[in-house]
């Protein structure tokens, strides 16, 4: 893309209503515009980065036996009477009446309706177990929205659920899931701890969070310095393997994590000193075990092996991809702007023309241009380079390619690495080599 062209709409000024980093950076580097409290329109910048988490997730879910499927948005009220949880929700609910009268509502989540679904489909023990996932925008009217993203009222959610014959079946399910979501916080760059968690409106006797640590996240967290030791990308298990589920279980049971809602003062002091890692958290997913409080209240079951019916086990399992962006900026930014994680940035470089209007330049920067128009941003502005250079660190890119006079003639280009700082002038060959357009 020609960022001479592009709809990236940066802003100078630090708008005064955003009160963190991430938000500041999001409405700077234009990636969003609020249209109303609580309410975003994604710019294209930002609509990559979303579409590229849930690419992420997508993968990871699909790694692991989820098959996706896309809900509405619009809900019956009917079908939450029959969970019961129409009235118990609450003013977070946004309620809604079509021209017939009709109670409808904008979905907060959708446990009731892949209960239905899965009942009115599903009619046997032979096909369970099912994981069916979607990532679908929600809306909850908070209270207090804010911080951008990260608490909106409208915002997009991975939204997975497993309906398991047993509790063992279903308690391997949420281990897999744990697992799976370990791997994906991974890749997306950031640093999520699993942590004991209450249940809430969803409900249920077995929950985690999981946090990303920024200090200016919504909750205390407290935890063993051995999670960050592991790497869940190498760590070599596989979470189609019950042994290596049983690992994983063993490792929650062992390694101490907990948010301040259920701090425990006696296995926090059983940590060694020097290993007691605390700060703030950004919650970015959230798992529940519920077993069979949906399937019992909707009335669905399936025949077991003995042919006498049974109520399926389920569990439900949320990421906040929306908030994801907002979180993986407060982790990782500076002063100057954003840096973003190879896999989740919006470009993987951008491509710096420092004289626009000089022959070689405008060649040496078309010639690059041509092999990834997709994946490059290119910096054809008329501006002065001190304008390109902010604007480039501002919008994180995790590769700078400058192009300016003195190089092009030496058939020379300086590469800059967003998060060390490091630069080093190249042979274009060269540079084009390491960033995999050669
Ligand atoms: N049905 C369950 C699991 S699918 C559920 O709704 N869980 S949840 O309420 O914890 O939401 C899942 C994730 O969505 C949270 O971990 C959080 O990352 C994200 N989320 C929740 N509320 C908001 C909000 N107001 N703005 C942005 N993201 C949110």
């Amino acid at each position: 893309m020609r960022l001479s062209q592009a709809f990236q709409p940066t802003l100078k000024e630090v708008p005064a209503e955003a009160q963190i980093a991430s938000h500041r950076l999001m409405l700077r580097a234009g990636l969003v515009r609020q249209t109303s409290s609580g309410i975003y329109t994604w710019l294209p910048a930002g609509l990559r980065v979303l579409r590229n988490i849930a690419t992420i997730v997508r993968q990871e879910q699909d790694r692991i036996g989820g098959q996706e499927i896309l809900m509405p948005t619009v809900q019956s009220a009917d079908l939450w009477r029959r969970s019961g949880r129409y009235d118990a929700y609450g003013p977070e609910m946004l309620r809604l009446e079509d021209r017939h009268g009709r109670e409808m509502l904008y979905g907060p989540t959708n446990e009731e309706m892949v209960t239905d679904l899965f009942g009115s489909t599903v009619k046997s023990y032979r096909e369970l177990p099912k994981m069916l996932y979607h990532i679908q925008w929600k809306f909850r009217d908070e209270v207090r929205p804010r911080f951008g993203v990260m608490r909106g009222r409208e915002f997009y959610m991975k939204d997975g659920y497993s309906f398991d014959l047993s509790y063992e079946d279903a308690v391997s399910s949420y281990y897999r899931i744990m697992l799976s979501y370990l791997k994906i916080f991974r890749r997306l760059g950031v640093q999520a701890v699993p942590m004991a968690a209450d249940t809430g409106p969803i409900g249920g006797e077995l929950s985690h969070e999981f946090l990303v640590l920024a200090p200016t996240g919504e909750s205390e967290v407290f935890y063993d310095a051995g999670w960050d030791e592991i790497d869940w990308d190498s760590i070599g298990l596989d979470p189609q393997k019950e042994e290596d589920l049983q690992k994983l279980r063993e490792i929650v049971k062992t390694t101490y994590s907990a948010t301040d809602e259920k701090h425990d003062l006696s296995a926090w002091e059983a940590v060694p000193e020097d290993r007691r890692r605390g700060g703030r958290g950004i919650e970015v997913g959230h798992i529940f075990y519920f077993g069979t409080k949906y399937t019992e209240s909707m009335g669905v079951e399936v025949s077991g092996a003995d042919g006498a019916p049974l109520h399926p086990h389920m569990g439900s399992y949320g990421i906040g991809v929306s908030r994801l962006v907002g979180a993986i900026i407060e982790a990782s930014h500076d002063e100057a702007g954003i840096i973003w994680p190879e896999e989740v940035a919006p470009y993987r470089a951008v491509l710096l023309n420092l004289r626009p209007g000089d022959e070689l330049c405008d060649q040496l920067c078309e010639s690059i241009y041509s092999r990834d128009p997709e994946g490059l941003l290119y910096d054809d502005r008329s501006d002065r380079a001190g304008v390109k250079f902010n604007d480039a660190d501002l919008m994180g890119h995790p590769w700078q390619i400058i192009v300016g006079p003195r190089g092009a003639k030496a058939g020379m280009v300086e590469l800059k690495h967003r998060a060390s700082g490091e630069r080093s002038e190249l042979p274009l060959d060269e540079a084009l080599a390491k960033l995999g357009l050669g």
